[in-house]
């Protein structure tokens, strides 16, 4: 294209005219790539000062949250799952913390693996890498083999799992809740509420247990507690189990309580962490009753949750960390804690209980359990 005309200077030359045209060109170029030059610098800038504030930040909740830092204990809490909505390991991590805040040395990082099992023993191995902590705290009946596994490539870690069994490791303790114990009382009481006159208790003497995975602890002694207690009420006793395949679907969960409700299933149990959300649902959705393990969940449906054990895990977190700052922990060794050593009990002083439940049950229950803590009821636990 010809240089423009219009643009020239009208003394120079007709030549000059592409010349001036040019240099205006140049200029323009030089001044776009100038501004461009100062925008990116901006940027860079403002993308360092934010990088450096994150940094800050990060680091100064690390020495709050991480296990270095100016803390003579440090604890890594290895949660197998996630927190929220697994009753076992939110008491873990209250109790842990709560400790921690009442002996200002110590340094407690919370650490949640998820819901692939498959890399557990990976994560944990990565996180112990370091020799960052004094000890490891987790909750899980599938904890130790994981942990032993881990601990033979590092001969200095500690590790405490609480819900489990194990013991020849030098290593690990463990300490196992009695769980066939809560599993017989709270079928005790499944087993009055079904054959109760309660309005939504039918006929059909049937209740139903709803897991999220099969695990020694569960099939071996869960349920059959479950059930068990249960036929104290009455031999005739039917148990539905179903397993959803994970810990997190409720809608899975809810699926199968509306068909065991229309099989005639009207009171029922779980474990099954965050996917117990849709048991509720379904409860609240057809009209069914339901028991819950480990954790106070009346308020989670008033007048349909009926009953409530409870672990007294947030407790025990607390005596592990004092006995471990004690140098009092039996590494190597395993403890059976249960009703008698008080560790499980059930939750009567709740109002979705005292508010909601027959006086007949509630009184035959409150029998039950002195007789339980006393030693009078008979029972033998299943091996795992
Ligand atoms: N319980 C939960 O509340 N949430 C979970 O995500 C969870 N994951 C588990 C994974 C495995 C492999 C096993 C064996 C158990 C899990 N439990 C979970 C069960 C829990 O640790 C405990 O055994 C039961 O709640 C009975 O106390």
């Amino acid at each position: 294209m010809p240089p423009s005309k219009v643009v020239c200077p009208p003394k120079k030359a007709q030549g000059c005219c592409w010349f001036y045209e040019g240099q205006r060109k140049q200029a323009l170029v030089i001044a776009k790539f100038s501004l461009y030059a100062i925008v990116m610098k901006t940027i860079k800038l403002a993308v360092s000062f934010t990088a450096c504030v994150f940094l800050f930040l990060f680091l100064s909740s690390c020495r709050n949250e991480d296990a270095q830092g100016n803390y003579a204990v440090s604890v890594l809490v290895f949660i197998p799952g996630m927190v929220a909505g697994s009753p076992t390991y939110e008491m873990m991590v209250e109790g842990a913390q709560e400790f921690a805040r009442a002996h200002g040395d110590m340094a407690i990082r919370v650490y949640e693996a998820g819901f692939n099992q498959a890399q557990w023993e990976e994560q944990l191995m990565g996180m112990v890498a370091g020799g960052r902590y004094d000890l490891v705290l987790s909750s899980n009946p599938a904890l130790p083999e994981i942990a032993s596994a881990v601990a033979r490539f590092f001969p200095a870690q500690k590790f405490v799992i609480t819900d489990a069994y194990y013991s020849g490791s030098p290593q690990i303790m463990t300490y196992m809740f009695n769980q066939f114990e809560q599993a017989l009382f709270l079928g005790y009481l499944a087993g009055l509420v079904t054959t109760s006159n309660m309005p939504f208790a039918n006929s059909a003497r049937r209740i139903g247990f709803i897991a999220a995975q099969e695990f020694p602890l569960l099939t071996r002694q869960m349920v059959p507690g479950f059930i068990e207690g249960a036929r104290r009420v009455d031999p005739e006793i039917e148990l539905d189990f179903r397993v959803i395949g994970n810990w997190f679907d409720a809608g899975a969960a809810s699926e199968l309580a509306q068909g065991m409700i229309n099989a005639g299933v009207d009171v029922f149990t779980s474990i099954a962490g965050g996917a117990t959300q849709g048991l509720i649902h379904a409860i609240r959705d057809r009209g069914a009753y339901a028991v819950f393990f480990n954790t106070n969940e009346y308020g989670q449906a008033p007048g349909l949750v009926v009953g409530s054990g409870i672990v007294n895990q947030r407790e025990l977190t607390k005596e592990i960390l004092a006995n471990f700052l004690e140098g009092n922990i039996q590494f190597g060794t395993s403890r059976t804690i249960g009703v008698r050593e008080g560790y499980i009990d059930f939750i009567f002083d709740d109002p979705g209980f005292r508010d909601h439940v027959p006086a007949d049950i509630q009184e035959r229950l409150e029998v039950f359990m002195n007789d339980f803590r006393a030693g009078r009821i008979e029972f033998v636990v299943p091996p795992l």
